[in-house]
């Protein structure tokens, strides 16, 4: 009998590991504060690969469950974790991943950093990613519509030390509503001057936070409310009282999801919810779309960290398992899918940066910025981009994480072989935080709105001109190429009217994501010039892999 049993994939330092994010905090990051920060994920790219992926693989073995009554039949709804997942909650907040975008220690590069340690943090956070996604965007909240009454919150949700931070959840979503946010039922009463909500929060992640931000719908004394998203509001929700009871909240079930399985969320009922009002009445929806450029950012750096895991664990593999008398990378249609893979995983990631870089210099404005873009342009690139980037690397995400399992063969259809779970995980990334259509007629949305095309154009055609490296001008052509014949076609379809355009909304999405990844890419590449050539031989916008 064959004594042969296969090596399996194996991690190692993931930031040491990783010449893409090496190289890109080697080309961004100031000199002076560079040696710190590599200091930093070298130490933090050996603790993912090692300690918090156990803490991970625990809070997977043992998923959260809903303890509903106590032994004399009173109702307590405690949601029981595993130790692996307070473990993950200590490690968010010794790392500073939501402290960082705010204390702003770094300036305009906080949020990169910051996007750095969380883009590291993801694959090995069994989704503790997910509410510190929710925390920053409260943070974000807060600080942009929160009165002096929430200052000690603010500081929770920011700080680094484990026994003062606190995680936030977002509650919008309902039976009625869930991308539709205006059909949201649940009512706000003032009673005895005080908010109280009542109703049912259809998904809510992680229900073990100590907070939330909820939308609901006042009611004044005779009953009226206002219909549709104008009539929304935002409220800030401790979820216990001071005795440690849950407040005014019962925990209808834990949802048994198709992935995120360490991740609690849960069907909640509010049954007087004591709240605070936060902003102006009636802004709710508005207000709460301020903190998606957030949330949507985290969603888009841990799917490319979700990628990389999957293909780095493929690449690994490649390496080791032996077909038809070579290892399989040596196979050409193997090496030509992993380039391929590699290929659009780049796109993604300087996709990803570069929002990351445009939110930076946007929080913390300086008029003379690498940018060349004054706030008003961030803004309206962020606003235009961030649906955009969202849903492509979503997308990119789980087309990849399925094509690369099959590197596994049937390994990767093994649960204990560590690849089903990125399976099943990925697919939640193109759905939560608006799904693909949602997100494309959300990019309809600002193109009307703020007229935003030409500016677009106008800063890629800026920083087209800066690639003036004689091996990157084959490359950078294509690009001026699909520049000019995405605006034609664009105003061609504007004038084909509304349904012409909602029925593109897709096409023109994943058109412009091709083409901001690649220019991103292109600026890089430029500007390290390293010349790794190496690195712009992946470099193709047209020949990416079609599904
Ligand atoms: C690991 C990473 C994890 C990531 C986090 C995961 C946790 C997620 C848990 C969840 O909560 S998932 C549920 C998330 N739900 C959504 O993302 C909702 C998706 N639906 C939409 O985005 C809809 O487009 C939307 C609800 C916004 C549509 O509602 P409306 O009321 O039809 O929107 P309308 O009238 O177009 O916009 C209302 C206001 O918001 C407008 O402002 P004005 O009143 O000043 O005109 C819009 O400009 C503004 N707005 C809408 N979308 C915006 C926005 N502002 C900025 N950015 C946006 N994206």
């Amino acid at each position: 009998m064959s004594e042969f049993f296969q090596n399996g994939p194996s991690l190692k330092n993931q930031f040491e590991d990783d010449q893409l994010l090496k190289s890109y905090i080697e080309e961004k990051i100031p000199a002076d504060i560079k040696k710190e920060i590599i200091y930093d994920l070298q130490r933090f790219g050996e603790r993912v690969a090692g300690p918090v992926l156990a803490m991970a693989r625990s809070a997977e073995s043992n998923p959260p469950r809903l303890v509903q009554f106590d032994a004399w039949g009173k109702r307590i709804d405690t949601v029981v974790v595993d130790s692996g997942w307070t473990d993950l909650h200590k490690v968010s907040a010794e790392e500073n991943i939501v402290k960082l975008g705010y204390e702003r220690k770094y300036k305009q590069y906080s949020r990169m950093i910051q996007f750095a340690k969380l883009y590291l943090f993801h694959p090995s956070s069994a989704f503790y990613s997910c509410p510190l996604a929710m925390t920053d965007g409260a943070a974000k909240l807060i600080e942009l519509y929160g009165g002096p009454e929430l200052k000690k919150t603010f500081d929770h949700l920011t700080s680094g030390d484990p026994k003062e931070f606190w995680t936030s959840g977002q509650w919008m979503t309902e039976r009625s509503g869930g991308s539709d946010v205006s059909n949201t039922e649940t009512i706000a009463k003032k009673i005895n001057g005080e908010w109280q909500l009542f109703g049912t929060k259809w998904f809510t992640s992680a229900i073990t936070s100590e907070m939330a931000m909820a939308l609901a719908r006042i009611e004044d004394d005779q009953g009226n409310t206002v219909k549709g998203s104008r009539g929304l509001s935002l409220f800030y929700v401790e979820i216990k009282k001071a005795d440690g009871s849950l407040n005014n909240i019962e925990v209808l079930r834990l949802k048994d999801k198709l992935g995120t399985k360490a991740l609690p969320t849960a069907e909640l009922r509010l049954i007087g919810t004591k709240a605070k009002l936060v902003g102006n009445i009636g802004e709710g929806v508005k207000q709460i779309s301020s903190m998606f450029n957030v949330t949507r950012l985290y969603n888009s750096v841990t799917s490319i960290a979700a990628f990389r895991r999957i293909l780095v664990l493929a690449k690994d593999y490649s390496s080791k398992r032996r077909a038809f008398e070579k290892v399989i990378e040596d196979h050409p249609l193997t090496s030509s899918l992993l380039h391929s893979a590699d290929a659009d995983f780049h796109g993604c990631f300087h996709f990803t940066f570069l929002i990351a870089e445009i939110f930076g210099n946007e929080e913390v404005y300086a008029e003379k910025n690498n940018m060349d873009l004054n706030r008003e342009e961030l803004n309206k690139i962020l606003r235009m981009l961030t649906p955009v980037l969202k849903l492509y690397t979503a997308k990119r995400t789980v087309q990849w994480t399925s094509e690369l399992l099959e590197v596994f063969g049937g390994a990767g259809y093994i649960e204990d072989s560590g690849i089903p779970v990125l399976y099943r995980d990925n697919q939640v990334f193109s759905i939560w935080e608006g799904t693909t259509n949602v997100l494309s007629l959300d990019l309809l949305r600002a193109l009307k709105k703020d007229q935003s095309w030409p500016l677009l154009v106008s800063f890629l055609q800026k920083e087209l001109i800066k690639v003036n490296l004689d091996h990157l001008k084959v490359e950078k052509d294509k690009a001026l190429v699909e520049l000019n014949s995405m605006s034609a076609w664009i105003m061609t379809v504007y004038q084909q009217g509304d349904s012409a355009l909602e029925g593109s909304a897709r096409d023109m999405a994943f058109r412009i994501g091709d083409l901001v990844s690649h220019v991103a890419w292109l600026r890089s590449l430029q500007s390290n010039k390293a010349e790794d050539k190496q690195e712009s031989m992946l470099l193709s916008l047209f020949g990416r892999r079609r599904f």
